[in-house]
């Protein structure tokens, strides 16, 4: 397989990453049941289906060696009181870890591995470290959109099926303008 060529990057003032190869757009209704106040999800995919997130992604040869480049725009808002999030996910291959560089807007980062929870804040000049093993998903607390840039392995794929099935443990909930992390079971 060719390897890729030097290239140059731009991020825009948006948060679109140029150039890019493939973008993700997704609206509430593409996240199904992934907020825990389901009558809230359904009443704002009614009223018009917001978007959450879009990603802009430079592809690379899915190979170890390279790395892909992307960045995410998460909108602000909420769900309930649950913050608008990303889907989230395991890397395919594992123990593959990734870097997360954020560039404007105020989030966190959940993670979790096994029972481990574990939220580390992403914003304008911040980074967050994904480890090997740990899935992930990012959450917009602020009132602007959150923008980061990822770096990740080529071959990491992405495996959103478990946490389709099982979610995460924790969620990040907005308590009198707070964040706060609440096990699910607690609810
Ligand atoms: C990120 C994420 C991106 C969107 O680039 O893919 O923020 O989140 P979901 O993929 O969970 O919808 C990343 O972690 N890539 O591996
Ligand atoms: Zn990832």
């Amino acid at each position: 397989m060719e390897l890729s060529e030097p290239l140059g990057l731009v991020v825009e003032a948006d948060g679109r990453l140029k150039p890019a190869t493939s973008t993700v757009v997704r609206h509430l209704s593409d996240m199904g049941g992934m907020y825990v106040d389901a009558g809230a999800e359904a009443a704002m995919i009614d009223a018009g289906d917001p978007l959450v997130y879009e990603v802009f992604q430079w592809d690379v040869p899915p190979v170890i060696g390279e790395l892909f480049v992307c960045t995410t725009v998460l909108q602000p808002g909420k769900v309930g009181s649950e913050y608008f999030m990303t889907k989230g996910h395991f890397h395919e291959q594992r123990d593959r870890a990734e870097v997360y560089y954020g560039l404007s807007g105020h989030g966190q980062v959940l993670m979790f591995e096994g029972d481990r929870v574990e939220a580390v804040p992403i914003g304008d000049g911040m980074v967050a470290y994904v480890p090997p093993f740990w899935a992930h998903r990012t959450a917009n607390t602020g009132i602007e959109p959150l923008v980061f840039l990822a770096v990740y392995p080529g071959d990491a794929g992405h495996d959103y099926g478990s946490i389709e099935r099982t979610g995460f443990p924790e969620i990040l909930l907005d308590t009198d303008r707070v964040p706060a992390l609440i096990r699910r079971s607690d609810r």
